[in-house]
This record gives structure tokens, sequence and C-alpha cells, in this order.
């Protein structure tokens, strides 16, 4: 039987020393490189890496092809997550159990750490290219999802929208579009660049996107309820917008019940889309049932 622990304590070894390679130096003299890999070397659940190699492998392809566009994709994530940190926008303190990163350093460097994470991630997607590999067409490709998913078209027009929502009672559709864009992109394009890197054609990439944007939204819907079930001062008060964030939340607009009934049914869609891959996708099976499942 498939063991997904195993697979995933693997792959986000395998990750981690890639990132550590990557990165810097772990002596580093440089604030800058101290702060960058500070938070990028936390302890993170690497799932968009897991991803982008699970896509890779459910394809035929194979880890070497997917691991320098999943290590560029953990750098933006976790520049997404020093920005959304800051004052400016969540504010918050604690950020993969340990200070985030303005605390521990200061705002206008943890402002430069997630710009120089971001911009590392293209220089690695480029120098990844330089390398031997997939051919230059599909290499272009990955690069081309991975900026449109994290630009204004992607996570940044996510968090506008979810800045602006601050307060407000979002409907189904405005969350999902919100979520879809937040979150939802980056986890799509993890999806599609380990697809594209290990050569797929169209139709697989297709069923594959269909597979990510369903677990991309049922991973927002437990986050929620992560927060939600974690927190007694919400528990029970799922009317209109989360209390403590000001914002529209999925048990706030469905209850938890209706929530959890939701995540179950967004998993079996992403199942059903992969449904006539064969055994090589069964890493990807086996996430979207921890996604359903994770306790943090
Ligand atoms: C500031 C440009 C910019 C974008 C921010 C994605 C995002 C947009 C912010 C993340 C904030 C957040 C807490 C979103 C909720 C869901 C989420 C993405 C949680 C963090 O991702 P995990 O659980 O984190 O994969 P780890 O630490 O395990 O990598």
């Amino acid at each position: 039987m498939f063991d997904l622990k195993r697979y995933l304590a693997e792959k986000r070894r395998t990750v981690n020393a890639a990132l550590d390679r990557l990165c810097g130096e772990a002596d580093s003299p440089f604030r800058i490189v101290q702060a960058m890999r500070y938070s990028l070397l936390a302890e993170g659940k690497r799932l968009r890496p897991i991803l982008c190699i699970a896509a890779a492998e459910a394809v035929g392809g194979g880890e070497t092809h997917a691991l320098i566009p999943a290590c560029a994709l953990e750098m933006i994530h976790t520049y997404s997550l020093i920005h959304d940190d800051l004052p400016a926008m969540d504010n918050d303190d604690l950020r993969r159990g340990r200070p985030t990163n303005h605390i521990q350093f200061d705002e206008a460097t943890a402002l430069l750490a997630g710009d120089a994470l971001l911009t590392m991630a293209f220089e690695v997607l480029a120098e990844g290219a330089e390398q031997e590999g997939p051919d230059p067409t599909r290499r272009l490709k990955v690069i081309r999802e991975i900026a449109v998913a994290a630009g204004c078209k992607g996570m940044i027009e996510g968090q506008m929208r979810d800045l602006a929502a601050e307060g407000l009672v979002l409907d189904a559709t405005s969350l999902e579009a919100m979520h879809s864009l937040k979150t939802g992109a980056l986890i799509r394009a993890s999806v599609a660049a380990g697809a594209i890197s290990g050569g797929a054609d169209a139709d697989r990439i297709n069923a594959l996107l269909h597979y990510a944007d369903r677990i991309g939204l049922a991973f927002q819907v437990t986050d929620d309820l992560l927060n939600v079930e974690g927190d007694p001062l919400v528990m029970g008060k799922a009317v209109g917008t989360d209390r403590n964030r000001g914002k529209s939340t999925y048990p706030a607009l469905m209850g938890l019940e209706g929530s959890r009934r939701f995540s179950h049914e967004l998993i079996q869609e992403a199942l059903a889309a992969i449904s006539q891959f064969d055994d090589r996708s069964e890493p990807l099976r086996a996430i979207a049932g921890y996604i359903l499942h994770r306790k943090r």
C-alpha cells in the first residue's frame, strides 16, 4: 500500500536540501541572505513543491525534471507569506512556529527578503533552463505559468481582493474567485509546472489543472476550518465574517458541517479528474486525502 507519510518525508528532505543549496550559504555574513534563509528553511509543509514533483511523476517524468520549478514555487510561496505577515497586510507575529520575518529582523529587511526570494525564484528557473533536461519550449512554458500565477492575474490580484473584502461578507462566488487567485493560482501552477516538466500532453495537463483547482479550494476550506476549530472565540459564531480577522470564511458562509461537506465534495471532484491516470498518480490521490484531513 502507498505510504504517504514516507513519501512526504522523503520529498521534504529532497526539497529542503535543494533549497538550502540554492539560497545562499548557511553562514552568510549578509543580513538579507540570513533573512531569506530564516523564512525559506523554516518548517513548512512544502505542499507546492511536492505537488509539482508528484505531478511530474504522475505523467511519467522524474523528480529531477521538477526539482528546480518545485524550489522556485516554494521561494515564491515563502515570499508571499513574509509579505502577507507585514504590518501593512495581516500584521502577524508568528509563522511556521517562529517569529515572523519582520519581528525577527525588521520591516524593511522582511520586505526586501520577500522581494529577493521572488527574484531568486526566476534566477533558479533561468539557471535550471540552461541545464540538461526538458526541452527549452517546455521550460519557457513552466516559467510563464509560474510568472502568471504569482503576478497581477493570479496571487497578487487575489491578495488585493482579500484586502478589499476586509469587513465585508462575500458571497460564495466572490469568495471562491478570491481564493482561486490568492492561493489557488500557485497551487495550479505547481501542478502545471510539474506536468509540463514531466512531458504531459494537453489533455493530461487539463485534467491535472482541474485536480489542482479543486484541491486548492479544498485547501482553503480546511484552512478556514482549522482556524475556526482552533479558536473558541469564533466557534459557534459562524455568521458573516470571522470575528477575529474581519474576513469572510467558509465556516462563516456555510457553517462548520456545510464546510466539511463542501471540502469532501471538492476532493471527490479532484479524484474524479485524475481517475484515468495510472498507479503513478497514487501520490496525487493520497495528497488530496491529506488536504482533507490535515491538522496544520
Ligand atoms: C502578499 C503578494 C502577497 C500575497 C499573499 C498566499 C497569500 C497571498 C498569503 C498567504 C496567507 C495565508 C495564511 C493564506 C491562507 C492559506 C495559506 C496559503 C496558508 C499558508 O500555506 P501553507 O499552509 O504554509 O502551505 P506552509 O508554512 O506549510 O508552507
